[in-house]
């Protein structure tokens, strides 16, 4: 594998409504905040009802249990879920490490979320993972509800040696205080085959889910210190910065919080290209979308900041050298392959209009 393909793999998350999700009622122009009457009402996972939590994740599996519409571009992809998954395999190098992060991951997100509902029959909203609630010792994580086994995702995987973790196409180090690495053995996606090879390959490779959990990297990138540093961020361009952090274990944020933090070496959350694989993919982005839909509404003029880079690796993300690029703003275009047509950023900064009709308790 190609050194710094291998590198950006190391750096890397309810309320019924009588309106379909997202439909404008009554005529009204799609980008009028009218248009959102009803929004889902999107909570943090452990103040469900157990009968709350219980149908999120019936649709999940029914999405994963549902055939694939997108076989025709990704022939690996065995399901509805999987589509998503490939989807984000194959737009990876456009949505990670530059400006259209955020937007381009809310809208991923609300597609999911309107997915669940209109092909699984869900009623309630994407739920997201506060993880800064997990995060304050390293004793914390392990204990979340969030991964319990009857009301959760299932847990860490069992130890395997630092060798054989690190042989993963995850991470070109051995994860600090990583503690697990086996295949997922409890909850309700335990030994779950995730169609997709790990990576960037887009290729068939059923395998079982795989979790790494690292309280070290967990209490370290996403304690509540950390969603404050980044809440104080004086504009979009250095939000974002903060937001995603870097690649070395004593440089990862929020981002790499969930991503690292549980999926450590061996996890599939853990890969930059096919982390949608593991469940809690949405959970957390949805909980940095929060954190996003907080920044922005702690202000006037943050709805409408938004700048930085087209290219992933370029500055000042530019970790691997400087490369050409451009610095955008939200008349640029977003893409969603074939799940969707391509978005203007500027069309995204509000979860209320345009296409997004949701909000955060
Ligand atoms: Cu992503």
């Amino acid at each position: 594998m190609h050194f710094l393909q291998l590198l950006s793999l190391a750096l890397p998350l309810s309320l019924a409504v009588a309106v379909p999700y997202g439909a404008a009622p009554g005529g009204c122009k799609p980008s009028s905040p009218a248009c959102c009457s009803n929004p889902l009402i999107r909570k943090e996972w452990r103040t469900l009802t157990t009968q709350q939590k219980q149908s999120y994740i019936s649709a999940v599996k029914c999405l994963q249990s549902k055939p694939a519409k997108l076989s025709n571009l990704y022939s690996a992809s065995k399901s509805r879920f999987d589509d998503f998954q490939a989807s984000h395999v194959d737009l990876t190098p456009n949505i990670h490490w530059n400006a259209p992060f955020l937007p381009w991951h809310r809208y991923f997100i609300s597609l999911y979320e309107q997915e669940l509902r209109t092909t699984c029959g869900y009623t309630g909203a994407q739920p997201y993972w506060k993880l800064a609630l997990d995060a304050g010792s390293e004793a914390a994580i392990l204990k979340s509800p969030v991964l319990d086994p009857v009301t959760g995702f299932g847990g860490n995987g069992p130890y395997i040696p630092d060798a054989e973790a690190a042989a993963f196409p995850n991470l070109p180090f051995v994860v600090p205080g990583r503690s697990g690495g086996g295949c997922v053995p409890n909850g309700p996606f335990a030994k779950r085959n995730v169609s997709l090879a790990l990576g960037d390959t887009l290729g068939y490779d059923p395998h079982c889910l795989r979790r790494d959990i690292s309280p070290y990297i967990v209490t370290q990138a996403g304690n509540a210190s950390v969603v404050n540093w980044a809440l104080a961020a004086p504009n979009f361009y250095e939000f974002n910065i903060r937001l995603q952090g870097g690649l070395q274990p004593d440089q990862m944020t929020l981002h790499a919080s969930v991503h690292i933090g549980i999926g450590g070496n061996s996890g599939d959350i853990a890969n930059v290209n096919s982390s949608p694989g593991d469940p809690l993919f949405f959970l957390h982005h949805a909980n940095l979308d929060r954190i996003w839909e907080q920044w922005q509404a702690s202000a006037p003029g943050r709805r409408t900041d938004f700048f930085g880079p087209d290219k992933e690796w370029a500055y000042p993300f530019n970790f691997f050298g400087d490369i050409p690029y451009s610095n955008i703003t939200a008349d640029f275009d977003v893409g969603f392959g074939g799940l969707s047509g391509s978005k203007k950023v500027r069309d995204l900064l509000n979860p209320l209009t345009g296409p997004l009709c949701y909000k955060y308790a």
